[in-house]
């Protein structure tokens, strides 16, 4: 695919502010409203059945409540869009990608409770320790983290060991402290200060937001067997794409309702934390994202018509509206 033809398939590919439009498709154009949802479908139905309830019920009950309340479901189609990227399959990547959302849910969860975040609503629904009692709600997050892990080892097929060796690697230290729970720890500890700066405020999300998206969007490649240099270009693509997404997460908190986000929205302000919106304003830190979001898409650009679902994905992080 020529430079013009990949230029014009990527405009194509990019939604409006504050939502993702159908497109018409041609040999030359990407339908990205399309890409998201059969992947979202994909990645549910293999969610669906990768936890059953069996006894003690009650606890498997606990997990998949909170499994299957839906969400975007980016951090599984990261992983499944950089695994074909990389010359793989869907199938070599859905354990991975369903062992992802396990880890992402079950931080939600644990992010929920009264002792962290403290809120009563998660993905448009009541959190999990409101419905089943915090004691479930730990132990159901528990279960699902030993969980992912198992599950990549015993239904991933077709990988090369080392590879699968890799990925489980990555992942542990993307939720350990030096990957989500080391972000969580010092956000907990910033909260109600003013003195946090933009470097502090930087670690922060690289840890508790970028860490797990850059897990995603390695491992995909991993799995798939990717070269040197194309790991080295995802992982500054997902950098990039990690630090906007945690900047819109952020606008968001302020700008849309708790109907669109499925959460208590204007959280930060109440909780008095420093967020890029309270030291950069809301325009600045939309200018900032959408930086980045560039930036992500040229470190893919040399990649051609491959790389088309993940500039597009990285279009979806600026312009999603929760
Ligand atoms: C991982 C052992 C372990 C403990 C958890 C609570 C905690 C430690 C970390 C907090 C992590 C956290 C909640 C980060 C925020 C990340 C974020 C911006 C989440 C929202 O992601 P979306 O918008 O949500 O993708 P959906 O619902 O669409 O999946």
């Amino acid at each position: 695919m020529n430079t013009q033809v990949f230029e014009r398939a990527l405009r194509n590919s990019q939604p409006d502010a504050g939502q993702v439009i159908e497109r018409k498709t041609d040999k030359a154009t990407f339908d990205l409203k399309a890409y998201l949802s059969e992947k979202r479908v994909e990645v549910e139905a293999a969610l669906d059945q990768s936890i059953t309830v069996v006894y003690p019920e009650k606890i498997y009950e606990a997990m998949r409540y909170s499994l299957l309340a839906g969400g975007k479901r980016l951090r599984p189609i990261l992983c499944l869009a950089s695994c074909e990227l990389s010359g793989g399959t869907i199938a070599m990547a859905m354990p991975t990608a369903c062992a992802l959302e396990m880890i992402h849910t079950m931080s939600l969860m644990h992010d929920d409770l009264p002792a962290m975040d403290n809120d009563d609503y998660r993905r448009g629904r009541l959190t999990n320790h409101k419905v089943y009692g915090e004691d479930i709600a730990i132990l159901a997050g528990d279960g699902l983290l030993a969980y992912a892990f198992g599950f990549i080892v015993e239904k991933t097929k077709d990988v090369q060991p080392t590879h699968l060796l890799q990925v489980v690697s990555k992942l542990s230290y993307a939720v350990a402290a030096t990957g989500l729970v080391g972000g969580q720890v010092l956000d907990l500890e910033s909260e109600g200060k003013q003195n946090i700066d933009v470097e502090t405020l930087k670690f922060i999300h690289a840890h508790k937001t970028g860490a797990l998206l850059e897990a995603s969007v390695l491992s995909g490649a991993i799995l798939a067997g990717a070269n040197q240099d194309l790991l080295q270009r995802l992982t500054h693509y997902a950098r990039n794409i990690g630090l906007a997404f945690q900047i819109v997460d952020d606008v968001l908190d302020v700008t849309a309702t708790t109907e669109e986000l499925g959460k208590t929205a204007g959280k930060d302000e109440k909780a008095q934390k420093v967020t890029y919106p309270s030291l950069w304003g809301i325009e600045e830190s939309k200018r900032q994202a959408q930086n980045l979001v560039d930036e992500a898409k040229a470190e893919l650009s040399p990649l051609g018509e491959k790389a088309i679902p993940l500039c597009a994905i990285a279009d979806f992080i600026t312009a999603r509206t929760n």
